[in-house]
């Protein structure tokens, strides 16, 4: 399988229960390997704009205001089928649904407050990468 590169964010409610370093532990568990990271504080304007797909959906101002409620840890993870694997390592949006070991299933709070993000397909992937990160920033 080809190396790929994916787009992590650790949520606030993750780093407000001081996790990041768990959260990172079992992405490197899993054979990732984080290329850039960056801890930041998300604006209203970005938050909606990275969830701009779906800006529709019922959940989605509290999605948002969710997002900029504190830091995050915004990262590009590298590896092989990297994104599949990092959804994979997450575990199902719902925690209650979570398989054993997942990020999710281990801390995850709620289906909102769900601990990660990870891109769902190599085109998010990018997009999501470069909307965060300058090429510079990335070293793999
Ligand atoms: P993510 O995009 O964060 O990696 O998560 P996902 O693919 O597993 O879930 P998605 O359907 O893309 O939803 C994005 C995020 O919105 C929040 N959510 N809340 N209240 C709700 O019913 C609900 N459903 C989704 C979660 O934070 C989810 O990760
Ligand atoms: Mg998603």
């Amino acid at each position: 399988m080809a190396i790929e590169r994916t787009f992590s964010i650790i949520k606030p409610d993750a780093t407000r229960r001081n996790l990041t370093g768990a959260i990172n532990a079992k992405i490197e568990a899993a054979g990732l390997r984080i290329v850039a990271q960056k801890r930041i504080h998300m604006s209203k304007a970005q938050a909606e704009s990275f969830y701009g797909v779906h800006s529709a959906r019922p959940f989605f101002n509290d999605l948002v205001s969710f997002m900029i409620s504190g830091p995050v840890v915004v990262q590009v993870l590298e590896g092989e089928g990297a994104i599949a694997k990092y959804r994979d390592v997450m575990g199902a949006t719902n925690p209650a649904n979570a398989a054993a070991g997942t990020i999710r299933k281990d801390f995850a709070e709620s289906i909102e407050a769900n601990s990660v993000h990870g891109s769902d397909a190599a085109e998010t992937a990018a997009v999501e990468i470069a909307y965060f990160f300058a090429g510079t920033e990335i070293v793999g």
